[in-house]
């Protein structure tokens, strides 16, 4: 059966930067071996909306994919378009939000039905039922109202614990060239699924997508899938960014093996990667520099042990100070990841921040406004605490566009938007200061002037951008 597996990021700025929908690439990869028909459609750069519907009639099934609240009327719109068009199949939403909240998703966007959590089996399960026109409506990991209106969320499956069986995702479906066109600089990839931590500012929200815990891939099985991506990209050096959650979960012996299966099979990878202070350590990072790795961006939040713990993250300052002390030891660029403007943050919380960058000198820095997005304990904290603003603007849930715009959705009892705004701006400027002073970024300026001048140039604009204050 055809199965539309729909992205639906329609005339739509990504804060963070651009990247291929890994979660729908791997459906497209399961419904293939299954024997259905899937075909992907892409709204990233499309300027009509009924642009893709030639792609999408026939189908049976119309999945659309919602990762954030802040896609959540996106994926209306192009729903309520996709339904016009295709009135018969019936309509699915998938991906984080409708994991967390499954109701609002279907209320939202007016869908049949939602399939929650990791779907490469419940895609293929809905697909056979509908195709052989049984009944669906007691399998697993479904939620949809009821005939009388009540909601139904059925059992979930548990999730799949090999990682190394599901297929790799179906990258010929991607149009790369236009990703690369619009901004984007390295393929997603993922090793393990899920994080054992319990962060408040994200948790429980990635336990309800991946069920808790965390699960690996082989370094073997991750080396093939760069394999072929060499090959159908025709590039032996390719640029990757690892999407996990905290890919340095995994132990030395695997970045070990990894990096021993890139030399065996003559790849140049270049890599980054998010991680935590505290699951690293000196060896780990020379292996993954003898790996590729190029840049590790560390959720570093605050300088403050007092915010820190507020936030359960489980790190301290001082482990901080030696991860990127191990970073700048072998090279490799090293980001902080801040956020500010947490509601119990004082101007003594801020300075402590601003004087641990000065400390351990990130390569880079990116600021986020501290954010209470539903589905995190944040949220349920702010709300039982009356820091939550009154206004629950979809477009306030994403800590990037807030940093960019400069607003807030927490009350901040200590401190004015203005006093966090202009902390903000002094990081800006250190971050700028930073840029010009780092070897590394020094290093890539240059050599990038020489093969890509014109990019060059703009870096060297925001850089002076950040002189004033102002963020990427
Ligand atoms: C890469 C990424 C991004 C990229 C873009 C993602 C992209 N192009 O797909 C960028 C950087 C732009 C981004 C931005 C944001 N993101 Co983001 N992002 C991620 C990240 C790190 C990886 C996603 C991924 O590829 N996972 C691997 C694949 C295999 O898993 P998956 O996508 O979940 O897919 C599985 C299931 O969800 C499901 N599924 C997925 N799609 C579909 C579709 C259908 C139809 C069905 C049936 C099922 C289904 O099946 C898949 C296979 O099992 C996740 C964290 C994580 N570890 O997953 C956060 C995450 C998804 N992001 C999140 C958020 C909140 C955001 C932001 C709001 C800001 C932020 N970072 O906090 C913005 C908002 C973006 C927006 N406007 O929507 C949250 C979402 C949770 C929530 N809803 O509260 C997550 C879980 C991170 C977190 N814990 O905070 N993000
Ligand atoms: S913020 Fe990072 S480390 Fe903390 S729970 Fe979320 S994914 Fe895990």
């Amino acid at each position: 059966m055809k199965v539309a597996l729909v992205y639906p990021r329609f005339k739509w700025f990504e804060y963070n930067g651009l990247s291929e929908p890994l979660g729908v690439l791997h459906l497209v990869s399961a419904l293939r071996k299954a024997g259905h028909e899937p075909v992907y459609v892409d709204y990233s750069f499309c300027s009509e909306i009924d642009e893709l519907d030639h792609i999408v009639e026939g189908a049976g099934i119309v999945a659309v994919a919602i990762s954030a609240a802040a896609k959540l009327e996106r994926a209306s719109f192009v729903t309520s378009h996709l339904k016009k068009a295709v009135p018969d199949a019936l309509f699915v939403v998938g991906g984080a939000y409708p994991s967390i909240f499954a109701a609002n998703s279907i209320d939202e966007t007016g869908a049949d039905v939602a399939l929650l959590g990791e779907a490469e089996k419940s895609i293929v399960e809905l697909s056979d039922l509908v195709e052989n026109s049984e009944d669906y409506h007691s399998m697993r990991n479904l939620a949809f109202y009821r005939e009388d209106g009540s909601f139904a969320e059925n059992p979930r499956r548990p999730v799949p614990p090999l990682l190394d069986e599901i297929l790799f995702p179906a990258r010929d479906v991607v149009d790369y060239d236009a990703y690369f066109a619009n901004g984007m600089s390295e393929y997603g990839m993922i090793t393990t699924r899920g994080c054992p931590f319990k962060c408040i500012y994200c948790k429980p929200s990635t336990d309800m997508i991946y069920g808790g815990g965390i699960r690996y891939r082989s370094a073997g099985n991750v080396v093939d899938e760069i394999r072929e991506l060499v090959e159908f990209r025709n590039d032996p050096c390719p640029k990757v960014f690892f999407k996990d959650d905290t890919i340095t979960m995994h132990p030395e012996s695997w970045f070990e093996a990894f990096r021993d299966g890139l030399k065996e099979s003559g790849i140049d990878l270049e890599w980054h990667c998010n991680s935590r202070v505290d699951t690293v350590s000196r060896d780990k990072i020379r292996i993954m520099k003898e790996s590729g790795c190029r840049v590790i961006s560390f959720g570093v939040e605050s300088g403050s042990q007092k915010i820190l713990d507020f936030y359960k993250k489980e790190t301290t300052p001082e482990q901080a100070v030696e991860a990127f002390r191990w970073c700048h030891e072998f090279r490799v660029e090293a980001t902080a990841n801040l956020m500010i403007g947490f509601p119990l943050e004082t101007d003594d919380d801020l300075r402590l921040t601003y004087n641990l960058l000065k400390k351990i000198k990130p390569d880079d820095i990116i600021v986020y406004f501290s954010t209470a997005i539903p589905g995190r304990y944040i949220h349920d904290w702010a709300v039982e605490n009356d820091y939550l603003a009154t206004d629950t603007n979809p477009e306030l849930l994403d800590p990037a566009r807030n940093r960019a715009h400069e607003v807030m959705n927490m009350r901040l009892p200590h401190l004015t938007v203005d006093d966090v705004v202009s902390w903000k701006h002094r990081i800006e400027r250190y971050r700028s200061w930073r840029k010009v002073t780092s070897y590394s970024k020094i290093k890539r300026w240059t050599s990038e002037l020489l093969s890509e001048p014109g990019k060059a140039i703009g870096k060297a604009g925001r850089v002076l951008r950040g002189f004033k204050g102002q963020s990427d």
